[in-house]
């Protein structure tokens, strides 16, 4: 018996956030033993929205950098950069042609990201989830950890493999979505309404995987939350609730503990000890981080043996789905 297989993407468009090491990346290692995982740098993803290229680059390889100090051995899963494997193309290709506009229409992250663009919307910002499901899809993948905002993109790949095997007999497994039990939506720490975003404009809305303890302490300070000032894990204090959240993910109490623990204390204790939590818990990865992105030789290594495993298996899907579909083979 084979193991089931585990795949998650992450887009080198700019510096990581709590929000995605809590939703995503500090999830990942702990699938490498019982499952066969992949875990890929999403570069094409990336230039649906503009990017500078060196920027690019230097960003691809410091998320390698991460995804080693997270925990990712080469040994034990395959790390690889999506551009390096041109089987993700050529399957989007082909499941471009049985996804329907008005799916790709109702993507609310679309509907995010091209809002303000007038008639210059990107078509790869509307082919986007083509694309995700292409890379899911080409590894035969069983489970699928993501943050809470990729789960409607999850419903799609799902849709488009199940089209796909009813219109041409089965040919994809149809993966599941695999959410974090807390954390999977961290909020923003100026607007509780708005998700933890890579590209929000406010810098003291994110903490950075990169940013030195002192400013991490200070922006979690800095966090707003509400005038009621009572501890409690509730709708009418979302600030304070994604505080708890970030807390429970962090520690891994529960949020009751952690309510219970503060209460009758207003807030400012919490802060600071959360603070100092989230700080302790990123030196360690930040120290492991750049002591990879020094040896850029053996990061090289690492990415292109990924990709070489990578292809393999994805050759193997695509010559399958050329065949259903009725291309002469050469
Ligand atoms: P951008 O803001 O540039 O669109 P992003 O911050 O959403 O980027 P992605 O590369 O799209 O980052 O996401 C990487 C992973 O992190 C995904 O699994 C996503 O679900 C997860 N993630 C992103 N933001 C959050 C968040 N605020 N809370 C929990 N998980 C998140
Ligand atoms: N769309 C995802 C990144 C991503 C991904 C994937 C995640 C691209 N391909 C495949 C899981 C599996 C995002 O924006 N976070």
């Amino acid at each position: 018996m084979s193991k089931k297989v585990i795949y998650s993407g992450i887009q080198p468009s700019g510096s990581l956030t709590l929000g995605n090491y809590i939703g995503a990346l500090s999830n990942f290692a702990q699938f490498q033993e019982e499952f066969d995982c992949l875990y890929c740098i999403v570069d094409m993803h990336a230039i649906t929205v503009e990017q500078e290229p060196a920027k690019l680059r230097q960003n691809a390889l410091q998320l390698l950098a991460l995804y080693l100090a997270a925990g990712l051995d080469p040994k034990k899963s395959i790390v690889y950069i999506q551009s390096h494997v041109p089987e993700h193309a050529q399957l989007e290709w082909v499941l471009n042609t049985i996804t329907y506009m008005g799916q790709l229409n109702r993507m609310t992250q679309f509907k995010d990201k091209s809002k303000n663009r007038g008639d210059n919307i990107p078509v790869g910002l509307f082919t986007y989830p083509v694309l995700m499901a292409a890379d899911i899809l080409l590894f035969q993948t069983d489970y699928v950890p993501v943050g809470e905002d990729q789960k409607q993109h999850l419903e799609f790949t799902r849709d488009i493999a199940e089209r796909f095997n009813n219109r041409y007999s089965d040919t994809f497994v149809v993966p599941e979505v695999y959410l974090p039990k807390v954390g999977a939506r961290i909020m923003s720490l100026q607007n509780p309404e708005a998700k933890m975003s890579k590209s929000d404009s406010d810098p003291n809305a994110s903490i950075f995987l990169l940013d030195p303890p002192a400013v991490i302490k200070k922006k979690i300070k800095r966090a707003v939350t509400d005038s009621i000032g009572e501890m409690a894990y509730s709708d009418e204090q979302l600030g304070l609730r994604n505080l708890i959240d970030i807390y429970s993910a962090i520690t891994g109490e529960t949020t009751d503990e952690i309510v219970e623990k503060y209460k009758g204390q207003g807030y400012g204790q919490f802060k600071e000890d959360l603070g100092e939590f989230v700080a302790n818990k990123l030196s360690p990865l930040q120290e492991r981080y750049n002591e990879y992105l020094q040896n850029k030789e053996l990061l090289e290594e690492i990415y292109r043996d990924g990709a070489q495993r990578a292809s393999a298996i994805a050759q193997k899907t695509l010559r399958k789905v050329y065949k259903k579909v009725g291309f002469l083979p050469r």
